[in-house]
């Protein structure tokens, strides 16, 4: 008998490992990314203007954890040679970047495009395809001209006008080398931790209420520059152009609690479909629960008009469709616990709006307080997406996490194992149509408000030098022999046990 229980048991374990994907589909690809204010550094070389960035950590430094700030950062604007050396280290299948708006348009209108801002993406774009590594470009990523936030930054209509000369700027000068575009990087936080929070620059704090503003400005951006791209640009460039949507996915803290799933599915409709609904959706506009529950708490507040309201017939069907694929950047997962305002909320705001409480009591942590690691939470996210959204094509555009430096970077390389894990998963078992996967990042970069006391990269920069030295950590070798052989590295050095 204990013969035959332990041989069931070795066949079962038998089942389990072969049922453990490692190898990834013909024709996935794989890249890295950066972001111009997170790397570049000369923030005021050669034309260009102040963004909001420089603008805050310059006037408000103590915003910053660590007092740093964008002027030089990585010094990629003279360094970028260097990244294009690591990037082929990497063996990366695309680089993606952004452009800084305020080195190409310094008054951030079409009025005066600054050469030398032209010149240098020209040079790093040659750089890349010297190398065959194909650029996937962000317009925006967090580093609006400070003349434009004069003028009310995201929440003025104005800025769908700003934003389409641009993007037709950038599709005009760069579109012949670059086939791959991202209209915005991470809409939900440039409106709700911008505007209407403090936690990214410029930090507007007008919760509850320019959150809204911005949606319903940077969603029209968004869809006119695409149909820009689709109508004047697509039939002689032969390009792709998408946005890219982040998450925190939010779950149940108990799976067979009812109203806790509800809740989840709120919570996620409020941060992935305020942005997802719009774009991915049949039917589009903002998601119906957001509408509701924005207009009912504002009829509460005895306000005439809800504070969010649905876009208008013209405005869904242009806003519809406008995205080749779904790009998902994506690091952690939350726990709903209930219904209720959550303690942190102000008043009125979107989390409030959403009625739900949250915590961040799950998985492992890392250097961010935000960041969770709980991988299969990545694979709930992407089978919610193929059923919420008719079966997009899927670009995973950030995945990464966050420690201290270390080089020897163990957390590291088990947290993109286990999460590149679950997305062989989803693929074989579930039909999930990802077709790329981009790290988030190339080297440890200005982090936002977090300075570079939060690091995701797969080399080491040492800001105390001038030179920025750049060191590889052992994350850079996984990340280099999975693409090389196409699937999850096994070497014992990375310490990684397979499932
Ligand atoms: C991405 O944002 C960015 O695109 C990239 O530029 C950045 O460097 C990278 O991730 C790493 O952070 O605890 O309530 O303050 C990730 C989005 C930003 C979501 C921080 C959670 C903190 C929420 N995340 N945010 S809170």
């Amino acid at each position: 008998m204990a013969m035959l229980t332990w041989t069931i048991i070795g066949l079962l374990a038998l089942c389990h490992s072969s049922i453990a994907y490692t190898k990834f589909p013909p024709g996935f690809t794989f890249g890295v990314a950066t972001a111009s204010h997170q790397i570049e550094g000369a923030w005021n070389v050669n034309g260009k203007s102040e963004n909001v960035w420089d603008r805050l950590s310059h006037t408000r430094p103590e915003m910053i954890a660590d007092g740093t700030n964008g002027d030089i950062a990585c010094d990629s604007y003279n360094r970028y040679l260097e990244d294009v050396e690591e990037l082929e280290y990497l063996g990366v299948d695309f680089y993606r970047f952004s452009l800084s708006w305020a080195r190409l348009l310094p008054t951030g209108r079409i009025d005066h495009v600054n050469p030398d801002g032209i010149r240098y993406y020209n040079d790093l774009l040659d750089a890349l395809a010297e190398k065959n590594i194909e650029p996937l470009v962000t317009l925006f990523h967090w580093d609006l001209p400070q003349t434009l936030q004069d003028l009310g930054g995201w929440t003025n209509p104005k800025m769908i006008d700003y934003f389409r000369d641009y993007a037709d700027l950038c599709f005009k000068e760069f579109g012949t080398k670059i086939k791959s575009w991202i209209t915005f990087n991470e809409p939900y936080e440039i409106c709700e931790d911008a505007y209407g929070d403090e936690k990214k620059a410029p930090a507007i704090n007008s919760h509850g209420v320019g959150n809204y503003l911005c949606s319903d400005n940077l969603l029209k951006a968004h869809a006119e520059s695409y149909h820009l791209y689709n109508e004047t640009y697509r039939p002689v460039q032969n390009g792709r152009i998408m946005i890219s949507i982040n998450s925190i996915w939010y779950e149940p803290s108990d799976p067979s609690n009812a109203e806790q799933v509800v809740l989840a599915e709120v919570a996620n409709q409020f941060k992935f479909g305020w942005f997802a609904h719009p774009i991915f959706t049949v039917e589009g506009g903002y998601p119906a629960v957001m509408v509701e529950n924005v207009a009912r708490q504002s009829a509460a507040e005895g306000l005439s008009k809800p504070r969010l309201e649905q876009f208008d017939d013209y405005w869904i069907q242009r806003i519809k469709g406008t995205s080749d694929f779904l790009g998902i950047n994506h690091y952690t997962t939350w726990l709903v616990t209930g219904a209720g305002v959550d303690p942190t909320a102000k008043s009125p705001s979107w989390l409030k709006d959403i009625g739900a409480v949250a915590t961040m009591e799950v998985g492992g942590d890392s250097a961010s307080e935000w960041l969770r690691v709980v991988p299969t939470g990545f694979a709930n996210l992407l089978r919610w997406c193929k059923s919420s959204y008719n079966d997009p094509p899927i670009y995973i555009t950030e995945n990464g996490f966050s420690d201290l430096g270390t080089l020897l970077d163990y957390d590291r390389i088990k947290y993109y194992n286990d999460y590149l894990s679950e997305i062989l998963n989803v693929i074989y078992d579930d039909g999930v149509n990802v077709l790329g996967y981009t790290a988030w990042t190339l080297m440890d970069n200005f982090e936002w408000r977090a300075g570079f006391s939060e690091r995701f990269g797969f080399y080491y920069v040492n800001i105390t030098d001038p030179e920025r030295p750049r060191t590889k950590k052992l994350s850079a070798d996984y990340y280099r022999d999975l693409i090389a052989n196409r699937e999850l590295p096994q070497d014992k050095r990375y310490k990684i046990s397979q499932k």
